[in-house]
Parts: C-alpha cells; sequence; structure tokens
C-alpha cells in the first residue's frame, strides 16, 4: 500500500519502515499514526517479514514526538483518543511476533523515544538525543513513557528523564540501557539491518515464542513467568523447525527453518 508520511522497503526478510515527514523532524501527526497502525498491521500479516527496522528520514531525527502543532489545541477528550489511538499502535509494534529494531538516526524525543522504546532492540547513532520533554510542554508522556521506559532503564532513572525533561546522548543512553548499541551515524541502519538479519536467521516461532516469554513475564509473577515460559517452550516442542533444528545439529549442517 502507498503511504503519505511512511516507505516500507524489503531488504530481504527484512522490512525497512522509515517514517518520513523531515521539515518537523518527522513528528507525529494523527496521519503517521495511522498510517503506523496499517503499515504494522500488514507487516505483522506478512510471513515472508522476518524481522522490522524502524528508523527516520533525513539525517536530524527518528522522530522528535507527537506533533506539537496538533497537540495545542486538543481537548481532554481528544487527548485522551490520541494517547489511546497512539499507545494502542505502540503496542501492536511490540506485539509483533517477529523482532523489531529501533534505527535512531537522530532525535528520539518524547513519542520518538516511546517509539523507540516499543521496539525490541534500539540502535542509536553517535548522534542522536533521547527523552521525554513532555513537562517541558506542560504533558506528560502519553504513548507509554511512563511505563515502558521505568521497566527498561529503572524507577529512578525513568522520573529523573520525565520529571526534567532533559535529552540525554546516544553514550549516556548506552549506559543506562535505554538502547543496546551505539554506532557512528551512517552504520546504524546497517547495523540494524545487520542484527535484525541474525535473528530472522533462526527459527521464526521460536523467536516469537521468546519474545512473548520475555514480554508477558515481565507483566507477572516469577511463578507465573516460568510457567508461561515452560508452555511457550512446549509450544516449539510441536513445530517441524525444532525437528530441523536439532537434525541440523546432529548431522552437523545449517538448519533451514520454514516457520512451521
Ligand atoms: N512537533 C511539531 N513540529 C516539530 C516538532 C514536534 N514535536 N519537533 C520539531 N518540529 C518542527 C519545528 O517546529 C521546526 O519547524 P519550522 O520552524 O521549520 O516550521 C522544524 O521541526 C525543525 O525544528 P527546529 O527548528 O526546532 O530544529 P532544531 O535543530 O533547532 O531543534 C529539536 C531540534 C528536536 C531540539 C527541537 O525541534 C525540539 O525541541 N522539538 C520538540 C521536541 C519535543 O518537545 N518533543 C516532544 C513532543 S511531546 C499524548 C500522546 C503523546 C504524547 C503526549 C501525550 N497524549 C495524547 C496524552 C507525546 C508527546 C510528545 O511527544
Amino acid at each position: 500500500m502507498e503511504y503519505k508520511h511512511i516507505r516500507v522497503e524489503r531488504d530481504g526478510a527484512i522490512a525497512i519502515l522509515t517514517i518520513d515527514r523531515q521539515k518537523v523532524l518527522n513528528a507525529l501527526n494523527h496521519e503517521v499514526v495511522a498510517e503506523l497502525d496499517q503499515s504494522v498491521e500488514e507487516l505483522g500479516a506478512d510471513s515472508e517479514v522476518r524481522g522490522v527496522v524502524i528508523t527516520g528520514a533525513g539525517e536530524k531525527a527518528f522522530v522528535a514526538g507527537a506533533d506539537i502543532a496538533e497537540m495545542r489545541d486538543l481537548d481532554r477528550k481528544g487527548a485522551i483518543r490520541l494517547a489511546t489511538t497512539g499507545q494502542a499502535v505502540l503496542s501492536k509494534i511490540e506485539r509483533l511476533p517477529k523482532p523489531v529494531i529501533a534505527a535512531i538516526n537522530g532525535y528520539a524525543l518524547g513519542g520518538g523515544c516511546e517509539l523507540a522504546l516499543a521496539c525490541d532492540v534500539r540502535v542509536a547513532a553517535e548522534s542522536a538525543k533521547l527523552g521525554q520533554p513532555e513537562v517541558t510542554l506542560g504533558i506528560i508522556p502519553g504513548y507509554g513513557g511512563t511505563q515502558r521506559l521505568s521497566r527498561l532503564v529503572g524507577k529512578g532513572k525513568a522520573k529523573e528523564l520525565i520529571f526534567s525533561g532533559s535529552m540525554i546522548d546516544a553514550q549516556e543512553a548506552l549506559r543506562i540501557g535505554l538502547v543496546e548499541h551505539v554506532v557512528p551515524r551512517e552504520e546504524v541502519l546497517a547495523k540494524a539491518i545487520e542484527l535484525a538479519k541474525t535473528m530472522a536467521g533462526q527459527g521464526p516461532l521460536a523467536v516469537a515464542a521468546a519474545k512473548r516469554a520475555i514480554d508477558h513475564g515481565l507483566d507477572i509473577s516469577l511463578e507465573e513467568g516460568l510457567r508461561y515460559e515452560a508452555d511457550q517452550f512446549g509450544d516449539t516442542f510441536e513445530t517441524k523447525d525444532k525437528l530441523e533444528g536439532t537434525s541440523a545439529f546432529l548431522e552437523k549442517r545449517k538448519p533451514s527453518f520454514t516457520g512451521t
């Protein structure tokens, strides 16, 4: 499908989704959010796509947040609707049964940082700046930032970032665990694609099950999480890929996974 603000390209089994509203540093307005929703739905349904990379167009920004111009005139009802729609799209990204890597090529602020938080792994350019500056606008993060940031970097650091509205650079983001890799800007997309390809080369049902186990596990008690893991582990034993993976090891050859 053709989009106005989103480009979807393929590199083998990897889909590269680029948010392209460069004039406003790729800020998320309602049109981008709707297009994200549609494109993520399509990528989820496409069994040939085994990994997704999300990035921003241009050299300056990943996504500089929700569109401030659009937000200025919203009332409480409109804001709740916007937050609910945006949260649903980010949850859809988080629940995609395939790995999603954020290639943070520049500013990832507010809703942009929250978009990166909904991805599985984050690769940042050395020049990237991250933060949740919502309080500087008199609002709070509305796309899951208060929830996912604290789960990723801990309560203290999340509070410091959200209460101060300060931006941090990529090295600091790496130090606190907000991103997993920092590379020169011109290498950020290639690094994200390389990671996605490594993951896409594994048994896709196993990767999906591991993703479910980790994400769901963080929402429940350890005991319930361990039960859930055992259940997901059991499910992988009913797949052809499990037979292929174990046979390939014993036969000293590379496995050829089919996702069945
Ligand atoms: N929205 C709209 N336009 C933006 C924008 C944004 N978030 N960020 C940048 N722009 C526009 C600028 O207005 C400027 O437009 P023109 O003046 O050229 O027309 C253009 O992009 C280039 O930006 P600058 O001229 O400002 O570029 P600089 O290099 O000087 O500065 C910057 C770059 C990223 C430091 C700066 O642009 C900046 O501070 N941008 C705003 C960052 C920000 O505060 N982002 C957080 C937005 S709040 C919720 C749902 C979601 C959220 C909250 C609640 N619910 C519904 C409850 C999320 C909120 C946010 O994300």
